[in-house]
Order: C-alpha cells, then structure tokens, then sequence
C-alpha cells in the first residue's frame, strides 16, 4: 500500500526534513500591497519580517489548483493520500483539501484537520510520514493521528493582540470585553479556535506558566517530544529551550519559527510552545 503524506506551508517544516521524510507541501500566501508569495516557496522567514515592519500583509489559503494539481499527480503513483492541515477554525485550508478531493475522482483523500498549526501540524505530519514509509494504509495513519491530539497540547503568546484582532482569529469583542487589547494573554485552541487561556501579565510570567504545564506533562517519565516556535526571537528561543532542557531532560526539542502567514496573525516577537507524546 503507497500512501502519499501532504501538508501545508503552516507546518514550517523544513525542506530537507520533508525531502527525507517525502512530505509533499502546498503553501499559503502573502500578499504586500498587490504581490503575493507563496511561502516557504518564494518567501523565506527572514524577508518576510523585514517587509512586515513597513506594511501590514494579508493572508490566503492555497489556491484550488495547488491542491488539484498535486492531488493528481500523486494519484498516479499512490493508492491514498494523507492531507494534514492547520486548524479548520482559522483557515479554509482544510476545505479546499476536502473540495480538491471531490474534483479529482482519480485521487483518494483523507484530509486530517490538525485543530492546531505550526510544528505541531509538523509533529502530525512527520509521524504520518514514518507510518507511509512503514506501508501504512491511510485508515491507520488517520487512526493514529486522531489518537495522537489527545496528547497533543500548545500555548502561545503575543506582544500585541492587534494583530490577531486586526486578521479576525481572535474575536474582537472577547478582546475588548476582557479589557485583554492592554495585556499578553496566553492564548491556546479550543474547539479549533484561538482563545485565551490565562490572563497573564508579564512575558516571563507567561513563560513560566508554560513550562510549567510541560514539567506536569513530563513528570510521569513519558517519553515527548516539544517544539519552541518563535517569531524572529531566535535567541530568545534558544535560550529557553537551555532552561526548559534542564528543567525536563526527557523531552526532545526542537527550535521552529512562525513563518510569514502565522507571522502576519501573530506578529514579531511571539513565542509559543507544544508538546506530543512520543
Ligand atoms: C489563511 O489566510 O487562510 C491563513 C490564516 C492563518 C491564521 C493564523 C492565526 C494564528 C495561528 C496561531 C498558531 C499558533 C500555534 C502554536
């Protein structure tokens, strides 16, 4: 059984990464003024927050024809695809993955709604990616990946709610009435959305709040693995993982970044981290 594994750009998984592991990519775009890029493609994260300081972008979902073309041509040479996708609650991605599957009659598509983003959508499509290369049918891949979001957690936050407000994926009046526009929430999922989960004042405090939550997470000697995602705080990142390193010697971190369509919702300077059991 060839099962082909798919993901979008919002995994920010890198590109050797998904070259070994044969994990086919569609992006999202940016769009400057009247240009838009592809990215990962013909956007890299560094360009990205550079022009993010004169001019505020805005976001899309794949084209229909990315998915189409690419759902063909693996047809050709798989018997199913796995398509792993951010959250359905802050992106039509999903959707279109669903609609491109309806169009072509050739393909057989399991699209996977990862309710998240980033390398935590990484951490679902590199363990899909180890089951295909294992001769896994895409059943048992959607199988493992649902069983996988029970213990699938993350939290982030933000220097400045503008500009989740600004790109509607936090609701507004929650913001307001919260009186949350003045303060760095820590932000998490919930039912496919972003919502607050703690009011906290301070970076650090925040910081430590979540650290906190994975030393509780890893006290039971589970094996886990953990991503810190940054956006352009790359030292910052680094030296968090040294004092998360020290404080939870079982779990194996990784150093990720929120890259140009997350970044735009997010803005520069917010920090997240997630974890998954092994
Ligand atoms: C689109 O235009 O379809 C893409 C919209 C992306 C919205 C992103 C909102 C922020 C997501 C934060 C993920 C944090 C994961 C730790």
């Amino acid at each position: 059984m060839k099962t082909a594994i798919v993901t979008d750009s919002t995994a920010y998984l890198p590109e050797e990464l998904r070259k070994e592991k044969n994990i086919h990519m569609v992006p999202l775009q940016v769009t400057f003024k009247n240009e838009s890029f592809a990215e990962e493609k013909n956007l890299n994260v560094d360009e990205f927050y550079k022009k993010a300081k004169e001019e505020f972008p805005k976001t899309s979902q794949p084209p229909l024809g990315e998915f189409v073309n690419l759902y063909t041509e693996l047809a050709q040479k798989h018997d199913e695809i796995v398509s792993i996708h951010l959250s359905s609650g802050i992106s039509g991605t999903f959707q279109g993955s669903q609609q491109a599957n309806e169009l072509v009659k050739e393909a057989s598509v399991h699209s996977f709604d990862s309710e998240v983003s980033c390398y935590m959508q990484g951490f679902y499509a590199l363990r899909a990616a180890n089951m295909a290369q294992a001769g896994a049918d895409a059943a048992t891949i959607m199988d493992e990946l649902q069983k996988m979001k029970k213990n699938m957690r993350s939290y982030f936050m933000v220097e400045d709610l503008k500009h989740l407000s600004r790109g509607g994926r936090l609701s507004n009046a929650q913001a307001v009435v919260g009186g949350m526009l003045q303060i760095k929430p820590l932000l998490h999922f919930e039912n496919k959305m972003i919502v607050p989960f703690e009011k906290i004042r301070t970076r650090k405090k925040a910081m430590n709040r979540i650290a906190g939550m994975l030393q509780e997470d890893a006290a039971s000697g589970a094996a886990i693995e953990a991503a810190i995602i940054h956006a352009n705080r790359p030292e910052e990142a680094k030296k968090w993982r040294e004092e998360l390193e020290v404080l939870c010697p079982n779990v194996d971190f990784t150093i990720s970044y929120f890259g140009p369509v997350i970044g735009t919702h997010l803005g520069e300077g917010s920090m997240g981290l997630g974890w998954v059991k092994k």
